[in-house]
C-alpha cells in the first residue's frame, strides 16, 4: 500500500510495529511504500523536529514533540 503524507510543520512520521519512518517537511506530498503483512492495529506518530526521536518499546511515549495522529489497522485477508 501506499500512504500519501503532508505536513505544515517539519518532523518526522513514524508508523510503530512496521517501524517506518519518514522525515517531513512542508511542501508537496511524500509517500510510503509498504507491505501490509502483518496484522494489527499499529500507532502512527509524528514526532515534531523539536522533539527527540524515540526507539521503539522504550515506553516513553507521548513526551515533548510527539503526537499520536491515529493507527493504521490491517485486518486478516
Ligand atoms: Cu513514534
Amino acid at each position: 500500500m501506499t500512504l500519501n503524507i503532508t505536513t505544515d510543520v517539519t518532523g518526522e512520521f513514524h508508523l510503530h510495529g512496521y517501524d517506518l519512518k519518514l522525515g517531513l517537511s512542508p511542501g508537496p506530498s511524500q509517500r510510503m511504500e509498504l507491505v501490509a503483512n502483518a496484522t494489527g492495529n499499529f500507532p502512527i506518530e509524528f514526532h515534531e523536529a523539536v522533539g527527540s526521536s524515540h526507539e521503539e518499546g522504550s515506553g516513553e511515549e507521548n513526551e515533548f514533540g510527539q503526537y499520536t495522529l491515529g493507527s493504521l489497522q490491517v485486518l486478516p485477508r
